[in-house]
Formats: C-alpha cells, structure tokens, sequence
C-alpha cells in the first residue's frame, strides 16, 4: 500500500550519514587525529581490523554523493561536521581547509535543492582533547561550546538545522562505560560523568549559538528506546522500569525538566555526577527539535538465562530484534511525558549482508523493516505526535564503528576495492515511496 500521501505536507525525507564513518582523508588538508583514529590504531578493537582512513573517500567523491543524494529526490542529507577536521587540536586556530570542504559540500547541496541538517559531534573528539581528559574534562565542555559557536557563525544561514550530539549515550556508556567505543574506557562511574558533561556541553553550544544565531534552528540527537518487561514479574518490570530511566530518561529528563531521574540517581548511588551550581539551568533549555534514532526496543529479563525476546519479525545482521512497532510506542509514551518541540526520526534503518550480483542488489527485508517503521511512525504521527521528517540511516555502507566495514546499513551498496556505489532496491524503492508524494513527477 502506498503511504507517502497519508504524511502531512510538509514533511521531510532524508538520508543520514556521519563524518567519521564515510569521509577517509584522515589527515588531508591539516585534518587532526581524532579518538576514532587512535582507537583504530589499537589492536582488537575493530572486528575487521579497519580503520577511516579512506572510508568511502567521500570527501573526495563528495559531489557524486551528493549527485546520488539528489537522484533520490529526498529533501534533505543529515551529516556530521568533523571537529578536528576544523579545529585540529579542538582548542585554537581553526582550520579552513577543513572549513572549506564543509562549505563545498553546502554548495553543493544547496544547488541541488537539498537542505542540509548538520550534526556537531557524531563521536570523534579531537584527540588534543583527549589528551586532555577529554569528555571527563569540564573544559571540553567549553571548547565545544567555542566550536559550536563558529559552526552558527559560518554557516548557521546557510544550514536547516543543526543538532549538537548524536547518541549522547554511546558517547558515554560504550565509549566509557564497557569500552566497546573510542576512547575505550571500562569505567561506569567515568560513563556517568560523562554524560553529564556531554549534556552540560549541549546546553553550553546552545547557548553560544543561540547569540551567535538567534535564527538557527537547534536541537539534539538522541537514541531512544521503550524498556519491555519480559514477563509480568516484579523483577522484570523492575528493571524495564530503571533501565528506560537510566538510558532514555538520563537524557531526556536533564533538557526538559531540568533533573535527573530520581530513579536511576538512586541506582547510581556514589557513582552519580558531580553537578555544578548552575548546570541544570544551562541544560534545560528550550530546543527547536527533538532528533530521534530509533532501531530496537530494550528487552528486559532478570531470570537466568535470560527470557529471550518471542521471535516475530527476526533481527538483523547486527543481531538487532526488528520491533516496528517499539517507534509508534516509544513516539507516544515520549509525548505523554514531556512537552516535546516538533520531532526528526533522525536515524532508522538496518544492517543487512548484500551483495552485488548482475549489478543488483536485492535487500527486500531492509525495504520492509523501512515499510514496517514508517507504517508505525505514521499510526504515532496520527495519535498526535509531532514529527516533521525521517532520515533513513544510511545513504552508503560505512565504517560501522567496533564492526569495520562488515556492517551494511547503505541503501547504496559501496565496493570499498573501487570505491563503486551501486543502488540497492530499497533505495530505489527509497525513490520512488517519496516521489509518490502528490504534487511530485514521478521518478
Ligand atoms: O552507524 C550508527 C550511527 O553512527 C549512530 N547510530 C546507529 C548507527 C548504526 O549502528
């Protein structure tokens, strides 16, 4: 069936993508090291022993990127800035090679019609602030709050919307919590501070961009989920319970209502934030959109071993249950506990193992976990919730992290041996769902 016209008009559709995971040139044109790169460079952290180094090399192919963007007829591409590919040491002199490809890419997009939402810190820290302390560091706050500030300044006008972190969470908990994550510390208690800070920094480069742009449109990104009890016992709703408050509330409670979760700060006990005079006040702040990366619910089961999730939809290549239906309840139980500004699922899609055969490639289950979300999305947008565009998580394979390049989340595949973008199904289905949209000629 076809849905597109059932969203309001206007709605956005777009393509994701991040900094670190598609651009390579790791050190062209005065680009510093970030974590991610050192991270690389230790063994045993990348399953497929990879590293960004040349990525998709899109910050050579660039303009055959956004060629590709445009053919889809999507409104707008989500994509990271690189700190230290514009401030190399994250503190001092800026970098206006680095600038300049930024301001390339905007041209570029700008004469294709396709607007740019920019994210400031999609995880690669300079690694001068690393050095430093990094996120554990107070003072990083405020250099990135420096670097959001000459972000607006160049480009505020020229952008749709500009969102200081993504998935503050994985920032926190996997990059300092069990390590899965640059800068790779196992430290809970260092997980908790950080992401205190992370969120003082997000209320600090709002502030500074906020003078510095009264006109730009300002938000964050976060990863959500709904906390599932596996059964109706006292100890799964329990941990459903403080699980939901120690991810998503952690996050949500501190911009909207200015605290943490009592629940989960009594969980943290003497591993909860130094918090200073001040710091609640600089965090709650209003913001213009809620960025929202949904691909899997919490599936929470206290018994040993583990009650495990009923198997209906299956999971993914990354081993992810497929939970459509996780969107809709998490869009709603969001809006019955805050009072929410307009929202973007800014990420969504799947990692699937695709092959190009006959130049094709035919990944019908990543079209129907598309299908499948947006069906959902659409019955939570009917139940009252604001959103207002969906970006769907990838445009290309990329770097997926801790996985290498093993994970495909693209809707165009990429042969990394000759750097060959091909289009996948779902992204010609991607084209033809959004150039159904009444008014558009079709594809
Ligand atoms: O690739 C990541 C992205 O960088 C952040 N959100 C989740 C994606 C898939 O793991």
């Amino acid at each position: 069936m076809n849905i597109t016209n059932q969203f309001p008009m206007p709605f956005t559709w777009g393509v994701a993508t991040s900094a670190f995971q598609i651009e390579g040139a790791s050190s062209t044109d005065g680009k510093g090291p970030s974590i991610w790169d050192t991270f690389c460079s230790q063994p045993g952290n990348i399953k497929d022993h990879s590293d960004g180094t040349v990525a998709c090399d899109h910050y050579h192919r660039y303009r055959e990127d956004v060629g590709l963007i445009a053919a889809l007829g999507v409104d707008a591409y989500r994509f990271s800035i690189a700190w230290p590919r514009v401030q190399p040491d994250g503190k001092g002199a800026w970098n206006e090679a680095g600038f300049d490809f930024y301001d390339r890419l905007l041209t570029e997009l700008a004469a294709r019609g396709v607007k740019a939402h920019v994210t400031l810190y999609h995880w690669d820290l300079p690694q001068a602030l690393q050095d430093d302390g990094g996120w554990l560091n107070r003072d990083t706050c405020h250099r990135f709050a420096d670097y959001a500030r000459e972000v607006a300044r160049r480009f505020g006008n020229r952008v749709e919307a500009i969102a200081t972190h993504n998935e503050p969470w994985c920032s926190a908990n996997l990059g300092y919590g069990n390590a899965q994550f640059a800068p790779g510390v196992a430290d809970p208690r260092q997980a908790i501070q950080v992401s205190h800070h992370l969120l003082l920094s997000h209320g600090l480069a709002m502030s500074a961009m906020r003078a510095q742009d009264p006109g730009a449109r300002l938000g964050i990104v976060l990863n959500q989920w709904t906390a599932d009890p596996a059964t109706d016992s006292d100890a799964d709703r329990a941990m459903a319970e403080l699980e939901y408050a120690r991810s998503v509330q952690w996050f949500m409670d501190p911009i909207f209502k200015g605290h943490y979760p009592a629940l989960a700060l009594r969980a943290h006990g003497a591993d909860a934030p130094v918090i200073q005079a001040g710091d609640m006040e600089v965090i709650c702040q209003p913001i213009d959109f809620l960025g929202c990366n949904y691909y899997f619910r919490s599936w929470c089961s206290a018994a040993t071993p583990p009650v495990p999730p009923p198997a209906r939809d299956g999971v993914t290549d990354m081993g992810w249950e497929i939970y459509p239906q996780g969107l809709r309840e998490l869009l709603l139980k969001l809006k019955g506990e805050y009072d929410l500004p307009p929202i973007y699922i800014t990420e969504n899609g799947m990692a699937s193992a695709d092959l190009v055969q006959d130049e094709r490639v035919a990944d019908a289950r990543r079209i129907a976990y598309v299908q499948a979300h947006l069906a959902a999305l659409l019955d939570a947008m009917q139940q009252g919730v604001d959103v207002q565009g969906y970006f769907l998580w990838s445009l290309l394979d990329n770097f997926e992290w801790n996985s290498g390049y093993a994970k495909r989340f693209g809707i165009i595949h990429v042969d990394y041996a000759t750097q060959r973008r091909t289009l996948k199904d779902s992204a010609i289905w991607y084209r033809n769902f959004i150039n159904q949209r009444a008014g558009r000629e079709a594809a």
